[in-house]
């Protein structure tokens, strides 16, 4: 679609709102940037979007969006947070209007090859190695998508040889239309985001439309352990790649005595799990996922090898902080559901004073507080869902919990009774939308409040 002097939507004045408006306005677009949110700044939003310079074809509009303004628009870009079931979505919808999704949106004016990683955990991790992986083999690489880097905001700086490396969550392939990247990777599936979805058939239904306008010419990266990525290498019809932590594939990539093993044709090892710095089998099959995305688009393993021994992790997954007075201070901010937040606990070697709580997604806790595994000392809860959580440890027979009305004094309870020896572990199986703007504003608050002690 043409959008030159055609009026767009933008739906959400978020990261992805801004990037998108600022690109349609340089594609010539007359952009109507449309917040739910009354309290927002027009005049910010207006200088966000056009930098101060004069632009008649911007306006921005809060709160109730007119009807009126429905018949004269010709697309609506919508953001990531927005849910496509809003009435005044389906009354777009009704009138027949294009609704894309920001990322396909900057997959439109996009140039190049795009490999996209999706999964309930691990595609943040996925998508800095891959990231890496790539960007030290090619010059003009972007790292773009739910990592928090929107992918319209780069769409002006491609040139044609670009490779773009996008994490993307069930948000935003929610309203893809033909995005199509050349390598995807689908990594795990297990219950998340359910409040937005409502169902988990939805929920998968989302996150398979990684794949959906892969063609025989594209490769698709898939979990052999998880049921249901692996039953969808049947379904692709991209050529699959699976990997597996648990068990020699005769075609794919797997762990073998403390190796790693491509096995496409000749097997080769990539490396010893030693050599990584990144811990954990969640994070072995992150590593195998990104090695074999690399591989399918061409990257020589000599390089890949390179690059998966130089990769440090992620900030805000499973970060070592500080040790202060012998407790050991871990940020796992990106702990935002309880599938996630299992892996924080299960890296942790010490005893641990855990936070937790936040936003409520209709999650369940138990099989979270089941991998406490006698490992934590005191469950310290926030936010929405912490009579939720208690009342869920308690019914477990886990009675170390405690209520904090605040973040901060969550943090001074850990800190005044971790003894040397001890962790303290922030890992909320939760949201922080409500206390926070997102997870990396309350990690790094968590961060601030313990490099101060
Ligand atoms: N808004 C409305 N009406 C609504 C809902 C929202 O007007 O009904 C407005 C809000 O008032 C706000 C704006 O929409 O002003 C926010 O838009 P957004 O929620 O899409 O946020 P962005 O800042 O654009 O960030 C989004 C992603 N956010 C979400 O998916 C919620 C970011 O992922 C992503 O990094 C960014 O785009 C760039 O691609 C964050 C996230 O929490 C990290 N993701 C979830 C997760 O990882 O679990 C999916």
């Amino acid at each position: 679609m043409d959008v030159k002097g055609k009026h767009v939507l933008v739906f959400g004045s978020g990261i992805s709102g801004i990037a998108a408006a600022r690109l349609l306005l340089q594609e010539g677009a007359r952009v109507i940037l449309y917040d739910g949110n009354t309290k927002l700044d027009k005049e910010q939003l207006l200088q966000d979007i056009t930098g101060g310079r004069q632009a008649e074809t911007v306006q921005v509009l809060l709160g109730e969006l007119p009807d009126e303004v429905l018949d004269t628009l010709a697309l609506v870009v919508i953001s990531p947070g927005v849910p496509t079931d809003l009435p005044i979505v389906e009354a777009m919808r009704a009138k027949n209007l294009p609704i894309w999704g920001e990322i396909e949106l900057a997959y439109t004016y996009g140039k190049g090859e795009v490999l996209a990683i999706t999964g309930t955990n691990g595609k943040t991790t996925t998508t800095a190695l891959l990231g890496k992986i790539i960007g030290d083999w090619h010059p003009h690489t972007f790292v773009v998508g739910n990592i928090g880097n929107p992918y319209t905001s780069v769409v002006e700086e491609m040139p044609e040889d670009s490779v773009t490396v996008a994490e993307m969550s069930s948000f935003q392939l929610e309203t893809i239309r033909t995005f199509r990247p050349k390598v995807s990777a689908l990594l795990n599936i297990t219950p998340d985001h359910l409040n937005r979805h409502h169902t988990m058939d939805a929920y998968i239904a989302a996150k398979k439309n990684i794949a959906v306008n892969q063609t025989e010419e594209d490769t698709c990266v898939l979990n052999y352990e998880d049921e249901v990525t692996r039953a969808f290498g049947e379904e692709t019809k991209a050529q699959v790649l699976f990997f597996s932590s648990k068990r020699k594939l005769d075609r794919g990539i797997y762990l073998e005595d403390g190796s790693i093993i491509y096995h496409v044709g000749e097997p080769v090892e990539v490396c010893k799990v030693d050599e990584l710095q990144i811990l954990g089998t969640h994070n072995y099959e992150n590593v195998m996922a990104a090695v074999a995305m690399a591989a399918a688009f061409g990257v020589p393993m000599e390089s890949i090898r390179r690059s998966v021994k130089a990769f440090g992790g992620v900030e805000h997954r499973i970060e070592f902080v500080a040790e202060k007075r012998g407790v050991a201070y871990y940020n796992d901010s990106k702990g935002t559901n309880p599938d996630a937040a299992i892996r924080g606990i299960q890296a942790m070697n010490r005893p641990t004073y855990l936070i937790g709580g936040g936003y409520d997604k209709d999650s369940t806790y138990e099989e979270w507080i089941e991998a406490f595994d006698g490992k934590v000392k005191k469950l310290v809860l926030i936010g929405a869902t912490r009579e939720k959580i208690a009342e869920c440890a308690h019914r477990l027979g886990f009675y170390d919990t405690v209520l904090a009305d605040s973040f901060e004094e969550a943090v001074q309870i850990c800190v005044e009774e971790a003894v040397p020896g001890d962790a303290v572990l922030l890992s909320p199986a939760c949201a922080s939308w409500g206390m926070f703007k997102n997870y990396e504003e309350r990690g790094d608050k968590f961060k601030e409040l313990v490099n101060r002690l």
